[in-house]
């Protein structure tokens, strides 16, 4: 009885190692330890008969057991690291240090990204401050406090996102430069980019778009400051053959006001793009619009509380997405809110 049961324990390494030379996955090897070594494989099983034994058989039983487990330990462990050089050794065979290696793609600013970054840096180049602050904004810092008084057409529920009757998605980036005149006393110059929101939405519209402000505020500021620093500003981004022209213009936060035009950056002022063809993006006039400007109102001095009698100040306001278009000769507004990135990779 005992001799058989050590004659079946000890038949299984040589069965063990014959179905190991045929394995040829480590899956396989894995579903032969489970098979004769798992707890409920044919080691296992024997074992679970040595209950049957009488106390005198059980320890030559026991010891052949122990014998046989580690003997297919040792051969399953040999044949796991077998298979694992064989493999080492086809993955170095396909191996090829030589051959080109693949590249990673290359990220970039968004365009509207880098236009921000390269107006914030002529403005701070001139000595200018960059100012940050919140998107939901309120009547007062938005409107009351800009002239912009609560029956202006503005303040509409058809143009501006409100949160709730006095809470409100900023409509300018100009709430930046009340609260900076909140805050502070002049003199002051500062700058303000960020997103601003307007309920609008057509071929030429989104409802978020970027905007950056400008504000100086000190004693004898005027309006050929305005025009000076707007023209170093436009030669720089455009170039200093680019022209410069001012129109007289309407905002309610200033008082004058005028509307930039630039040289077309198309045509060159010409009004065509050939002999006989029509420059599309200045309309053959040969200026583009690009920003509004002008002296700020008293009355804006008078709310943030600035005495319009000692202090004079000028402000800006200009379109980054429209900036964009006009320095990269982009067509369409679209373009810069569908992040396909054959559009998006050509500003790397
Ligand atoms: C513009 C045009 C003209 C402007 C005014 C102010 C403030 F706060 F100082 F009154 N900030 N921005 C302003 C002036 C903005 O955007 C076309």
């Amino acid at each position: 009885m005992t001799n058989d049961i050590i004659g079946t324990l000890e038949s299984l390494v040589p069965e063990l190692t014959q179905a190991l030379g045929q394995a040829s996955s480590l899956d396989e090897v894995e579903a032969l330890r489970v098979r004769f070594l798992g707890r409920k494989g044919l080691l296992a099983e024997l074992m679970s008969g040595m209950a049957a034994l009488s106390p005198e058989e059980r320890p030559a039983v026991g010891k052949a057991a122990n014998t046989v487990k580690t003997a297919m330990t040792v051969v399953w462990e040999e044949r796991v690291q077998a298979l694992q050089s064989v493999m080492q050794d086809q993955a170095l065979e396909f191996f090829d240090p030589s051959a080109p290696s693949w590249r990673p793609d290359r990220g970039s600013l968004h365009p509207v990204t880098r236009v921000m970054r390269e107006v914030c840096s002529v403005f701070t180049g001139l000595g200018f401050e960059v100012v940050s602050g919140p998107e939901v904004e309120n009547d007062f810092t938005n409107f009351e406090a800009l002239n912009l008084p609560p029956e202006h057409p503005a303040r509409d529920m058809q143009d501006t996102l409100y949160i709730s009757d006095s809470i409100l998605l900023r409509t300018h980036t100009s709430p930046l430069q009340v609260r900076t005149m909140l805050a502070r006393k002049p003199p002051l110059g500062v700058i303000a980019p960020g997103k601003v929101y307007r309920r609008d939405s057509d071929i030429t519209h989104t409802p978020m778009f970027h905007q950056i402000e400008g504000l100086l505020v000190d004693t004898h500021v005027t309006m050929a400051d305005l025009r000076g620093i707007l023209t170093a500003f436009v030669q720089t981004v455009f170039g200093h053959d680019t022209k410069v022209r001012f129109r007289p213009s309407f905002f309610p936060f200033t008082e004058p006001s005028a509307e930039v035009d630039i040289s077309c950056v198309i045509c060159g002022g010409s009004g065509k793009t050939a002999p006989d063809t029509a420059c599309r993006v200045c309309k053959e006039t040969g200026w583009v619009e690009i920003l509004g400007c002008g002296m700020v109102d008293p009355a804006v001095f008078a709310k943030v509380g600035y005495d319009p009698d000692i202090y004079t100040g000028f402000a800006f306001g200009l379109g980054v997405e429209r900036i964009a278009m006009l320095k990269y000769g982009i067509g369409d507004l679209r373009m810069f809110f569908e992040n396909d990135l054959r559009f998006l990779g050509q500003f790397a």
